[in-house]
């Protein structure tokens, strides 16, 4: 068991068929971690049910109300700014869906607790490509969203747009110093461009994806454009500050 106070942060919108059996997944495991998850208004009343589950978990599970859906990147920023708060010195990201397996996360704690890494990321591709029941259109997307952010970006990582991620809290600090730009999944890999750029120490471990049995996907085109027109403009932008520096 680990004394490195932990947080695994869960952004939910419409994850009631999900969210009460990864909570528990997530307390499974001998690594202590605690959940915030970060809901906004889901119609479907996710926070209902995690509201009604914080009394058997007090000082293990927490929730954030948002007002409405505002994307992904706003929310983890209002947990990273609770987790810091709170006093957590590892802090990780994970999806609701059961895409990304709780059980790596104690894989990833081993890397951020004592193999010296800042940023620990749940890599599909570092190993060619493990992911399970998507179409395969949907993998060539991915595949070339992130070969596509590595080459804008020139950031050595494999699964750029991973969702599955532990960062040290100390690195959450430093890049939302510096303001984070994305709502939508391109926030994934505008936090990694940055930690990269802070020269904190990255590392991928393979996992496995696997697509969504329950629920809907929330990925629509407005998230896709973000990221393809927004990469460009952030590369810019950091190029024209080291110009002026
Ligand atoms: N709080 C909050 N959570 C969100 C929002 N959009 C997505 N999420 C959550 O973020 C996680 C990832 O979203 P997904 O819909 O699984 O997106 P995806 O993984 O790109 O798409 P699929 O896996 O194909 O469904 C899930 O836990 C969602 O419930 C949002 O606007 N606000
Ligand atoms: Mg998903």
């Amino acid at each position: 068991m680990s004394d490195i106070k932990s947080i695994v942060i869960i952004p939910t919108y419409n994850e009631s068929e999900n969210i009460i059996k990864i909570i528990d997944e997530v307390f499974l495991l001998k690594d202590n971690f605690n959940v915030l998850v970060v809901d906004d208004n889901s119609p479907d009343k996710t926070s209902q049910l995690v509201e009604d589950k914080i009394p058997f978990h007090k000082e293990r599970l927490f929730l954030i109300k948002r007002e409405k859906k505002l994307g992904i990147g706003p929310a983890y920023i209002n947990g990273f700014e609770w987790a810091i708060k709170n006093g957590y010195e590892n802090i990780y990201e994970m999806d609701a869906d059961f895409s990304h397996n709780p059980k790596d996360l104690s894989r990833m704690q081993v890397f951020l607790t004592n193999n010296g890494y800042d940023v620990v990321i749940g890599s599909r591709y570092k190993t060619g490509v493990n992911v399970i029941n998507w179409p395969i259109q949907r993998v060539l997307i991915s595949y070339f969203a992130s070969w596509y952010a590595r080459s804008i970006t020139g950031t050595p990582i494999m699964d750029l747009t991973s969702g599955f991620v532990g960062y040290k809290a100390s690195v959450i600090q430093e890049v939302l110093k510096e303001g984070i730009m994305f709502k939508g999944y391109a926030f994934q890999i505008e936090m990694k461009f940055k930690a990269y750029n802070l020269k904190y120490k990255l590392y991928e471990i393979p996992i496995i994806f696997t697509d969504r049995i329950r629920g809907e996907s929330k990925l629509n085109l407005s998230i896709i454009y973000e990221a393809v027109f927004g990469l460009i403009s952030m590369k810019f932008g950091q190029v024209f500050s080291k110009m002026f520096k």
